[in-house]
């Protein structure tokens, strides 16, 4: 397998989407309104974890592209609940991506108690051979979940995901403090927001 050939049009899709999304957030701080997106991530799957999701869910090699959804992934980060719905919404209408699936853990979050939402997403990539279809997928959740979801995947990766039952105890009941959180500050969003607003207005007076 060639995997700098097979990947390259996956870097192509991660810093396509980079530019595009962190172009929105650039553009509502423009318009000095509250951007929805804190920030942007990307990247593409490393081959020893590409084979490793192959492995464990028996899928052959030439079955890869369809099947692991994630070999190009994007993150956007939000400070708000709400923000999430207005980055989905602004997705749905977007014209230069087809959007073939929608993941909500959010309603529903995983058993290790994990909320994020992920779009999956078929993206036109032009390459020298004409234009692919790739598949990405986008994950969309605030710095709560983000912070939880992050320090799990640390945890899973020194544990080689077998966690000990004491720290996924205490993992579930961090998962509901985060959860906690994201509810008041939802409560409190109009007055961080207007403060935040006020911040930038004078910040730009300089
Ligand atoms: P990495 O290292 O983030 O690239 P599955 O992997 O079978 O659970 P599937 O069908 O591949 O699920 O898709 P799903 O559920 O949308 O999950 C894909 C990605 O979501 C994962 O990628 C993680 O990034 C994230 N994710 C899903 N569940 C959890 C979780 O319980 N904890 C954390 N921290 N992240 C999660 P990878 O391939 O695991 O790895």
């Amino acid at each position: 397998m060639n995997w700098e050939a097979f990947l390259a049009p996956y870097v192509q899709v991660v810093e396509e989407l980079k530019v595009k999304l962190k172009g929105m957030r650039a553009q509502f701080e423009h318009e000095s309104s509250h951007s929805p997106i804190e920030f942007v991530t990307g990247r593409v799957k490393p081959v020893p974890s590409i084979l490793e999701k192959a492995h464990k869910k028996n899928i052959p090699m030439d079955r890869i592209e369809e099947e692991i959804q994630d070999i190009a992934g994007l993150r956007v980060v939000c400070q708000f609940v709400d923000d999430i719905h207005a980055i989905i919404r602004m997705m749905r209408n977007r014209k230069d991506f087809e959007i073939i699936e929608e993941k909500d853990y959010i309603s529903e979050k995983k058993n290790s108690g994990y909320r994020s939402y992920h779009i999956i997403i078929k993206y036109p990539v032009e390459t020298i051979h004409g234009v692919k279809q790739v598949i990405a997928e986008v994950q969309i959740r605030t710095l709560a979940m983000n912070f939880w979801a992050t320090n799990e995947h640390s945890l899973n990766y020194k544990y080689e995901g077998q966690i000990p039952s004491e720290v996924k105890s205490r993992l579930k009941r961090a998962a509901e403090a985060a959860f906690r959180l994201d509810e008041e500050m939802s409560k409190i969003k109009d007055e961080v927001q207007e403060a935040q607003r006020l911040f930038y207005k004078n910040k730009n007076k300089h």
